[in-house]
């Protein structure tokens, strides 16, 4: 086992911080490291918190924290920014009461920006997650920000999920029309010292009304994150969710799942690397792109001639 790993299981912090920027520049070595921490992964809780910007989301991480390490738990917390390019402190780290908890050996805080491409950022994100894992966290808050896609790949990373909305400017209809109403498993109107409250929570429950929610039913749950009101509340929430997915068996099948995703997107990662390294090495692509162009050949039928020509098909072909 490579010295970093050893050091990273031992709990050392300087490598987890040192893996975790290998991850995100996806560095060559990353896949050798990540091959030697994967048996020590498998027991990180993961709960990942998303919603509009600014709604709350990192004061209630904040709260959270507090309430975990109350009950002796190791956290981690992953923040991931797809706007952003920047990583190290950006969304987490320049909060003053986040660098307080720092400060505490048991609570290990990074922030991710995209660097690459958004893909890369929820195979990144679940990269992260291992190395906490292997970390010895108990549990992994994964804080991202926005509505979109990025949040729906990154919500697959997680085995429960938090979506938050505050009472103010229909936040919660428009969430609910960008999809995100399928990954919460978990509503929370944080803010709700703010007028509007009831209305909000009493939209997100018609709405619930109106969907098939199988064996469970999202719960929505009001937060002050502001003044920790509704955490232990909240905290309850994420706790019987877990006990639902852990009872029913959902939690082995969406693990399997999420295993099962990434077998398929390493053998994909694997064949496209080899592909295009002999590509590389023996096709000028120019002279294909420019016949394509020029509509004396099309795109499928050259797709087969490059795999012809690196022999892709066998000698039988
Ligand atoms: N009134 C009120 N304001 C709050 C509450 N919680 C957070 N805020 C304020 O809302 C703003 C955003 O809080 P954050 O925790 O940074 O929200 P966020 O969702 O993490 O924001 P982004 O990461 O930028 O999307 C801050 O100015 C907070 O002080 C609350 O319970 N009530
Ligand atoms: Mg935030």
């Amino acid at each position: 086992m490579q010295q970093l790993v050893s050091d990273l299981v031992q709990g050392n912090r300087r490598a987890a911080a040192r893996l975790i920027s290998q991850i995100e520049n996806d560095d060559p070595e990353k896949r050798e490291l990540l091959k030697d921490l994967y048996p020590y992964t498998g027991n990180a809780y993961v709960i990942g918190i998303t919603g509009v910007p600014g709604s709350g989301k990192s004061s209630l991480v904040d709260c959270l924290l507090q309430r975990i390490r109350s009950d002796g738990l190791k956290v981690g917390v992953i923040g991931v920014d797809p706007t952003s390019p920047f990583s190290g402190g950006a969304i987490l780290g320049d909060r003053i009461r986040m660098q307080e908890h720092a400060l505490d050996q048991d609570i290990f805080i990074r922030s991710m920006g995209t660097r690459g491409s958004l893909g890369g950022l929820a195979r990144a994100t679940r990269e992260a997650v291992q190395v906490f894992d292997a970390f010895g966290k108990d549990i992994v808050l994964i804080e991202t920000v926005g509505v979109g896609q990025s949040e729906v790949d990154i919500a697959k990373t997680a085995d429960t999920t938090m979506v938050v909305l505050t009472p103010a400017g229909g936040d919660s209809v428009q969430t609910i029309k960008a999809g995100i109403m399928e990954i919460a498993d978990i509503f929370v109107v944080n803010k709700s010292d703010l007028p509007g409250k009831e209305k909000a929570v009493t939209e997100i429950n018609l709405m619930l009304d109106m969907k098939e929610t199988g064996g469970w039913r999202p719960p929505v749950q009001s937060t002050v994150s502001m003044r920790g009101e509704g955490i232990e509340e909240l905290w309850n929430s994420l706790n019987e969710h877990r006990r639902y997915l852990e009872e029913s068996g959902r939690l082995q099948e969406i693990r399997k799942e999420r295993v099962r995703r990434e077998l398929t997107e390493q053998v994909e990662y694997l064949v496209k690397d080899r592909i295009w390294n002999q590509v590389k090495d023996q096709i000028s692509l120019d002279n294909l792109v420019e016949n394509i162009v020029l509509r004396r050949k099309d795109p499928y039928s050259a797709a087969t001639e490059v795999l012809e020509e690196i022999n892709f098909f066998g000698g039988g072909q």
